[in-house]
């Protein structure tokens, strides 16, 4: 009854109202009370406790320990890092300081890529929140904190119910001090498929002025008429444009001629052209070997004069060997996760790196201890999210033939597991590199890398092999990525598409050439926002019509989501994943200053129709939730 209540009412918001509206239209000036936030919550965790979380095993919840956090002064604010240094001396200023640093530098990748390859991508904010202001402190040296971007901003949406923005907002105002970044997958943005180019320069423009510094911008098939926008759109922001090359294959290997050292060297040169200030080698496998470090970076040194900086995966387990060589060789920044969030999947540690290098000519300047304490966090907090671990236990050498990029890991393994293809894995890796061969030897970064995972899944599912794929192809309906691939939907690959393989996916459709940006229609957000109104019947702001325009269908199933249970991101993670234990009593802070105290009384039998009633005490008051049990 509360829902058309005034504010959300279009004259009211567009200012079209007197004071004969009010006594017209009483009905609109019923609130909303506080209780309908609460009942609301009860009954998303009355639905997790019942029905359980996609991805999490049923069991009953775990008890987990409160997570320990460093001793830090929060009252003291933080010392000025590189944030200061680019709001003082602008970004041409800021990549002169990174030349004069003797010292490496470090990106903390903890708050995003950390998690993306080791949890899914799980890591709700509220985890980030706890730990923000202490991390602030304690890393003031880092060169910058990669928080947000690559699959965070779908996975917020999808899976973790809460909104990216806040995250980035809030996380803005508890690190004032130290660069934040994120990953755009140029005309890809934080999706899987081209946008057209005003949604590009939007969303970069937006998420600038929400507080990302630095925009690492790549392209899945390092093409890079498909980073040009976003590297401009970063540049007119005032902000950090660092642009990627994605590193694939061996440069040592001589019987792998396609991706070479003169490649790279090419295409950095073509990068410092389209206006980089920073040229990332994003080694998003951790294919790089030591030695080819050295090399590479050697001569990316003599080729352009931006700083480098330097991302790997640990996989193998070469991560800690191969930054020594790059650093011998004049690298200026690495990424390295903390600790307990490193190692495998994820960015090598910046623990142990700060430990290598001490009393080494470059060192990582940070407080080793205060790092300890960081990562003391996250071990504890990493726990929560136990089922989304891949389960790999010790470094893959294997990573090297099935060269399959770390954050995609886990994802694919949870896309397997829903597939009902667990159990097969092994044989999805496998094939995974065989579809890379049929493609061409791509390079393989998200989305190209998720086109080469779903024909992977597919050519499983169905025992196709390469043979059958080309005999039977006509006959077969491929996944839709791959088909959109094939057409040139997300870009040109380098050296082309295997000609007969592209005739039996495509068909008799027509492939493209151009940059998909150069025919798709711009997005009209003024229609978009208009047509969110309407969905939301409320005001709508530009960050959720851009999440709107990306992604649609995930959008609404969010707001569906929020409309039915309010804003779950307050919940504590094992409460979010794992519901309550009979008899169980938490605390949930709404906002600041207001606290739900919730305690799980008792659950009833299946009734005839499969409902159960829960029982739960909102402050002392009791409550009834009525959940169907789908279990
Ligand atoms: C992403 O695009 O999400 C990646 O992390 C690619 O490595
Ligand atoms: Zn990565």
């Amino acid at each position: 009854p509360f829902l058309e209540n005034v504010v959300k009412h279009k004259n009211f918001i567009t200012g079209n109202f007197n004071t004969s509206f009010i006594d017209s239209t009483p009905e609109l000036f019923l609130f909303p009370t506080r209780k309908d936030r609460g009942t609301k919550l009860l009954n998303y965790i009355g639905n997790v406790t019942v029905n359980g979380f996609p991805g999490i095993e049923k069991a009953s919840k775990p008890v987990f320990i409160m997570p320990r956090k460093p001793q830090i002064d929060l009252l003291t604010p933080p010392t000025a890092g590189t944030k200061q240094i680019l709001t003082e001396r602008g970004a041409d200023g800021l990549v002169e300081w990174i030349h004069e640093q003797k010292d490496v530098l470090v990106t903390d990748t903890t708050f995003r890529d950390a998690h993306q390859s080791l949890l899914a991508t799980r890591v709700r904010s509220h985890d980030m929140y706890e730990i923000a202001e202490q991390s602030s402190r304690a890393m003031h040296d880092a060169f910058s904190f990669e928080m947000w971007g690559g699959a965070t901003f779908d996975v917020a949406y999808r899976f973790l119910k809460e909104n990216p923005w806040d995250r980035l907002i809030k996380m803005r105002e508890m690190i004032p001090n130290v660069l934040l970044q994120m990953l755009i997958r140029g005309a890809n943005a934080v999706g899987y498929k081209n946008y057209p180019d005003n949604v590009i320069r939007e969303f970069v423009q937006t998420s600038a002025e929400a507080g990302i510094d630095v925009f690492r911008v790549f392209d899945s098939l390092n093409w890079i008429k498909g980073m040009e926008v976003a590297i401009d759109a970063a540049r007119q922001s005032g902000k950090i444009a660092e642009a990627a090359i994605c590193y694939t294959g061996d440069i040592l290997d001589d019987s792998r001629d396609k991706y070479t050292v003169a490649y790279y060297k090419e295409m950095a040169k073509e990068l410092e052209a389209a206006g980089a200030h920073i040229l990332a080698i994003k080694d998003m496998a951790g294919l790089l070997k030591p030695e080819a470090a050295y090399r590479l970076i050697s001569e990316l040194k003599d080729t352009v004069s931006l700083p480098i900086h330097l991302h790997t995966h640990d996989t193998s387990g070469n991560g800690i060997y191969l930054y020594g060589r790059a650093i011998d060789a004049g690298v200026d920044i690495v990424d390295t996760a903390l600790g307990t969030m490193a190692g495998l999947t994820s960015q090598p540690s910046t623990n142990t790196l700060a430990y290598a290098l001490k009393g080494s000519k470059r060192e990582v300047r940070t407080d080793i201890k205060a790092l300890e304490q960081l990562s003391h966090y996250w071990e504890d907090v990493r726990k929560y999210y136990q089922d989304f671990e891949s389960g790999m236990m010790s470094p893959h050498s294997e990573i090297y033939v099935h060269e399959m990029p770390g954050g995609q890991y886990s994802n694919l393994q949870q896309q397997a597991k829903a597939v009902g293809l667990g159990e097969r894995f092994e044989e999805v890796k496998e094939m995974y590199s065989t579809v890379n061969l049929m493609f061409g030897d791509v390079v393989k970064v998200t989305p190209s890398s998720k086109v080469v995972g779903d024909m992977a899944l597919f050519m499983v599912q169905n025992d196709l092999t390469e043979e059958t794929v080309l005999t039977r192809g006509q006959t077969i309906d491929f996944p839709d990525s791959v088909i959109e691939f094939f057409q040139g939907y997300i870009g040109q690959p380098y050296g082309g598409f295997p000609k007969e393989l592209q005739k039996v996916i495509l068909k008799d459709r027509e492939a493209i050439t151009v940059r998909p940006g150069e025919l798709l229609e711009p997005v009209d957000f003024e229609q978009l926002k208009e047509e969110l109104f309407h969905k939301l019947s409320r005001p709508v702001t530009i960050h959720e019509v851009l999440a709107y325009a990306l992604y649609p269908k995930v959008f609404d199933e969010y707001s569906d989501m929020v409309k039915k249970f309010g804003d779950v991101s307050v919940l504590d993670t094992p409460t979010f994943l794992y519901g309550m234990r009979l008899g169980e009593e938490i605390e949930v802070e709404i906002e600041k200053g207001k606290t739900l105290l919730v305690k799980l009384v008792s659950i009833s039998q299946p009734q005839s129709d499969g409902n159960r009633v829960l029982y739960f005490e909102l402050n002392g008051q009791p409550r009834e939730v009525i959940i169907q049990d789908m279990t």
